[in-house]
């Protein structure tokens, strides 16, 4: 068969205040650019599991009804096969359409399909629920048969240690400022809101070291000096896998950015192989520095046990060297009015290198979806377009949505003011060199 791997890429915000005010992503127009090309590791990785019969190709399509794509589809595909995010699902169905009306199969995964399976049915010829390896040669040989399932669902989840080596050969590599490595999945927390790999399978996995490497490998032969960034949930939940990864990397000549929790700053033997290792920044969750936090983890309430420790945590952490980009959640049950002043003056007192605001997004499928759900708060059920992270869903509990959106745009504009964000970045550079002049 002709496969065409079709990724929908770029980044989405409907608000056109926010998008005008540069919040189009993590509130920084600068990362925005950085990260905006990142390819679909998930479409890479099945093209890795799709025996050489068949013809493969990997599209990226930043918008579905350009010109050009609605005058010529790329193609023809006997199988399209698309990825989802909520915010782009919408715009995956109008495309799934258009393949299956030019004659061809179409199937639908990923997180948005595993979360609203009946829904993407409705549009595609199969869907594939959760993780994609444990089914995919299935589907396939289904598909060359011509006798296909409408669903299909792996039983368990996917052994790391089996995963297939990511087609990243298909991708024009000078289109990208960075590729993704997955080393861990899952999370072994549970966030209320969390939408990510958790919804897939909960259960967290690491992969074997020796399989990350071969994948940085693979990529450096086809880019000699290249950026990483693992997508990972929470890479350095489990310390051992850490600490071996970083003895491995150490040497690559590769430079990487990746997401974990707060509890790296307790591990100051892990943070000094991170920065040898080549770690550029780490992002992490704080989601709310004070109360905001309560009840929002909910196998433990891990996070608000921690949140009462981000300042000096954040402290060890970027006294090793390695900056950190904190996110915070506006928009909490807790939150009121002044809570957009107290995160502004806690992201001053912090020296976070970089700061990432968004707003409590109700991503369908989550536990909060459903218990906003359950209190009558959702704004506007089926709006996935809107999950964008900077859209406002819902009712927040203790302030208007109009207040929630005037207060994420007046800090966002104190936060991502040029002079703020060169202050910040001063500062981290300044305490560095006072260390480095008491060392020597
Ligand atoms: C890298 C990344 C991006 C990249 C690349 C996205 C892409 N095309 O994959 C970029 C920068 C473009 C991006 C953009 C956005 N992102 Co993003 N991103 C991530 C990140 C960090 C890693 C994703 C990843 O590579 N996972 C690893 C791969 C292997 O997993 P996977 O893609 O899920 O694939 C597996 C299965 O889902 C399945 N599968 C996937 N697709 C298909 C298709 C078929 C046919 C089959 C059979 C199986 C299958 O098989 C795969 C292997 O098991 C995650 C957060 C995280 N830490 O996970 C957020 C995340 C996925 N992003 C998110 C969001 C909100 C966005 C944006 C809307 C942000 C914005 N405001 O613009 C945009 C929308 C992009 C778009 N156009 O659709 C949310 C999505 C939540 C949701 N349920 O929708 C996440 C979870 C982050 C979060 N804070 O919640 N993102």
């Amino acid at each position: 068969m002709k496969i065409g791997f079709i990724a929908l890429s770029g980044i989405r915000c409907m608000d056109p205040e926010l998008m005008a005010a540069g919040l189009n992503l993590p509130g920084f127009v600068e990362r925005s650019k950085v990260i905006a090309s990142l390819p679909s590791l998930g479409l890479l990785t099945l093209a890795g599991l799709t025996p050489e019969e068949h013809e493969v190709k990997y599209v990226e399509m930043p918008d579905v009804d350009a010109p050009d794509v609605v005058a010529s589809l790329p193609g023809p595909f006997d199988l399209a096969v698309i990825s989802s995010l909520s915010a782009t699902i919408k715009d995956a169905y109008r495309l799934a359409a258009r393949y299956r009306a030019a004659g061809s199969r179409v199937v639908l995964g990923g997180l948005h399909v595993t979360l609203c399976p009946e829904e993407a049915e409705t549009h595609a010829d199969a869907i594939v629920v959760g993780e994609g390896e444990p089914v995919w040669r299935e589907v396939l040989a289904d598909f060359s048969l011509g006798k296909w399932q409408r669903r299909y669902q792996a039983r368990q989840a996917f052994d790391l240690a089996q995963a297939p080596m990511p087609r990243f050969d298909l991708l024009q590599i000078e289109r990208y400022n960075r590729l993704t490595v997955q080393t861990t999945r899952g999370c072994p927390w549970n966030c209320e809101f969390c939408a990510a790999s958790i919804r897939l399978n909960p259960r967290f996995r690491v992969k074997p070291v020796e399989k990350v490497m071969a994948e940085i490998r693979r990529i450096k032969e086809l880019w000699a000096a290249p950026f990483i960034e693992f997508a990972d949930d929470n890479t350095f939940a489990n310390k051992r896998h850490g600490h071996a990864l970083m003895d491995a990397l150490t040497g690559e000549g590769v430079r990487w950015f990746t997401e974990t929790d707060i509890s790296v700053a307790e591990d100051v033997a892990l943070l000094r192989k991170m920065r040898r290792a080549g770690c550029a920044q780490i992002l992490i969750g704080l989601e709310d520095p004070g109360a905001g936090t309560d009840g929002l983890e909910l196998k433990s309430n891990w996070k608000a046990r921690q949140s009462g420790r981000y300042l000096d945590a954040i402290r060890r952490i970027q006294d090793e060297g390695i900056t950190v980009n904190g996110c915070f959640i506006l928009g909490l049950d807790g939150h009121t009015p002044e809570t957009f002043d107290r995160m502004w003056e806690f992201i001053q007192r912090s020296e976070l290198f970089e700061v990432q605001i968004t707003v409590l997004t109700p991503f369908p499928g989550t536990p909060l979806y459903e218990r906003l759900g359950r209190e009558g708060r959702l704004l506007e059920p089926g709006a996935w377009e809107k999950c964008t992270l900077f859209d406002v869903l819902y009712r927040p509990a203790q302030m208007s949505v109009e207040q929630l959106r005037a207060g994420l745009l007046g800090l966002a504009k104190k936060v991502y003011a040029k002079e703020t964000v060169e202050a910040r970045q001063r500062k981290f550079v300044r305490r560095k060199m006072e260390r480095e002049a008491m060392v020597s």
